[in-house]
C-alpha cells in the first residue's frame, strides 16, 4: 500500500531514436523531484526551459511542463520533462528521477490512477489503449468517440435504469405485497424488458467493435491457379506470396495486414481448394476451408462459396460474367472490388454511430451477462429482485462501479509503459 502510494515515472515515448523523449513523473513528491532537478519549483501552467542535473552534473536542457492536483492526466501532481531523444538523455533523467524519490512506473500505470482518481471511467480509459493500437483511421475514430465518453455515458445509462429498478424491488421486499400495486410486477417487468433492449442494441455493434480493433478475416478462396496469390500481391502492393503456373503453389496460409477504406483488414491466402493425395497440401486445404468458415468475407476466385463475392482473375485473358473481374497483371478492377469489399464490411457492422460505441470484449461479455439476467422469470417478487440484482452487478462491473484488482491488472497491462 505504501509502494502505491508513492511517486511513479516513466519514459513515456516510444524508444528509439527521435527528436523529443518525454519522461513523465506523477505523484505526491512529482514537484519535488522537479525542484530537485531543476534547482527551481516547477510552475503549473507555465512552459519552462530549464537545465535539469543531479548532483552536479548536468543531464540535458528541457522543456518541464506541471499540472497541478487534480487538474492532471492522472489527478495527481504530475511533470513533464521534454528533453533530447535517442536512448541516453531520457534514460539518465528517468534515473535521476528515481535519485529523487520515484519508482519506475508499471504499465499503464498513469491511466490506472487516472481511473483511480476518477478522471476517467473504464471505458474511456480502454479507449486510451484502443487509440494506441488503431490500425486505421476508423479505428482510431472508434477509440476517440469512446474517451470523449460516449461509451461510459451510454452504459452508465443503462446501469442507473437497471440500478434503479433494482432497488424499486429490494423495496418492494420489504413491504406488504398487498401494499403494491397491481400493476407493480408487470411494471417492473416492462421496464427490464426496456433495459435489455438499451443492452442488445449495445451488444448489435459487438460485431463492428471486433472489426475495429482485431481487423476483418477475408479470405480469398478457390481451385489451385486461379490467382489467389497473385491477387493477394496485386492488393498488397508487393510480391508477398510466391506465385507460379504450378497448380498447388501455396500450402500455408499467408496473412498479411492491409487498411481497405478505413477497415482494418487480416487478409489471408490459401492452398488451392482440390482433393489431393500430397499430406501437406491436403493439411493446406484443411486450413482453407477452416478460414472459409471464420471468415468476414470470402473472395471466391472461381469457384462458388455461400455468401462470398464472386470474383474472376486474369480478365486481361477471359472475362466472366456475373463475378467481379479483375487482373493482378493490368491492375483492371482492383478498385471496383477494394469499393466491394468496404460495402460487404460497412454491411457487416451497423452504421458507423458516435453516440452508440463498440464494447470491447470485455463489455460485450458483462453486457450478455446483464441480457441473461434480464431474461431471468419476474412473475414473482423474490425471482424478480433476483435478476434485476445480477443484471446490476454485471453492469456495476462494467462501468467500473465495482472492480476487481484483477480486473484492473488485466485491463491495464495492455498498456505501455509511461501511459
Ligand atoms: N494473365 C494473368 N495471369 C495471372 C493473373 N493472376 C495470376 N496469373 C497467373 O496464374 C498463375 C497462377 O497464379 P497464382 O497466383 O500462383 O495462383 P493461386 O491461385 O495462388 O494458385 P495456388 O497457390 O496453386 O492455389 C501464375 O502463372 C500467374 O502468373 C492475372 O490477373 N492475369
Ligand atoms: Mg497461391
Amino acid at each position: 500500500m505504501i509502494e502505491e502510494s508513492r511517486t511513479i515515472a516513466a519514459i513515456a515515448t516510444a524508444p528509439g531514436r527521435g527528436a523529443v523523449a518525454i519522461v513523465r513523473v506523477s505523484g505526491p513528491d512529482a514537484f519535488a523531484v522537479a525542484e530537485r532537478l531543476t534547482g527551481a519549483p516547477p510552475q503549473p501552467g507555465r512552459i519552462a526551459l530549464r537545465t535539469l542535473s543531479l548532483d552536479g552534473a548536468i543531464l540535458d536542457r528541457c522543456v518541464v511542463l506541471a499540472f497541478a492536483s487534480p487538474r492532471s492526466y492522472t489527478g495527481e501532481d504530475v511533470v513533464e520533462f521534454q528533453c533530447h531523444g535517442g536512448s541516453v538523455a531520457p534514460r539518465r533523467i528517468l534515473e535521476a528521477c528515481f535519485s529523487a524519490g520515484a519508482r519506475l512506473a508499471r504499465r499503464g500505470e498513469f491511466t490506472e490512477r487516472a481511473f483511480l482518481n476518477g478522471r476517467m471511467d473504464l471505458s474511456e480509459a480502454e479507449g486510451v489503449i484502443e487509440l494506441v493500437d488503431a490500425k486505421t483511421d476508423r479505428a482510431a475514430d472508434d477509440a476517440i468517440s469512446r474517451q470523449g465518453g460516449s461509451a461510459a455515458k451510454a452504459y452508465r445509462g443503462l446501469y442507473d435504469k437497471v440500478l434503479r429498478l433494482s432497488s424499486t424491488l429490494e423495496h418492494a421486499l420489504d413491504v406488504d405485497e398487498s401494499d403494491l400495486p397491481p400493476s407493480f410486477l408487470d411494471d417492473a417487468a416492462s421496464e427490464a424488458a426496456a433495459a435489455k433492449d438499451g443492452i442488445e442494441h449495445a451488444l448489435a455493434r459487438a460485431h463492428e467493435g471486433r472489426i475495429l480493433r482485431d481487423g476483418a478475416l477475408v479470405v480469398l478462396a478457390g481451385p489451385p491457379n486461379a490467382g489467389k496469390s497473385s491477387l493477394m500481391n496485386a492488393l498488397l502492393g508487393t510480391s508477398r506470396a510466391i506465385v507460379s503456373a504450378t497448380p498447388g503453389t501455396t500450402r500455408d496460409s499467408i496473412e498479411e495486414w492491409l487498411d481497405i477504406g478505413g477497415w482494418p483488414v487480416r487478409l489471408v491466402d490459401t492452398a488451392g481448394l482440390r482433393g489431393t493425395s500430397d499430406d501437406i497440401e491436403a493439411e493446406g486445404v484443411r486450413r482453407a476451408e477452416a478460414l472459409i468458415a471464420n471468415a468476414d468475407v470470402v473472395l471466391a476466385l472461381d469457384c462458388e462459396i455461400d455468401g462470398a463475392l464472386r470474383v474472376h482473375s486474369k480478365c486481361d485473358m477471359v472475362r466472366e460474367p456475373g463475378a467481379l473481374n479483375v487482373s493482378s497483371v493490368t491492375g483492371e478492377g482492383l478498385a471496383d472490388l477494394k469499393a466491394a469489399l468496404v460495402e460487404r464490411l460497412t454491411s457487416l457492422s451497423a452504421a458507423f454511430d458516435e453516440d452508440s460505441p463498440t464494447p470491447s470484449a470485455r463489455e460485450k461479455s458483462l453486457l450478455a451477462e446483464a441480457r441473461s439476467a434480464l431474461s431471468g422469470p419476474m412473475d414473482d417478487i423474490v425471482l424478480a429482485a433476483n435478476s434485476v440484482r445480477s443484471a446490476a452487478d454485471a453492469l456495476a462491473r462494467l462501468v467500473g462501479a465495482t472492480y476487481s484488482e484483477d480486473l484492473l491488472d488485466s485491463i491495464f497491462s495492455r498498456f505501455c509503459v509511461g501511459k
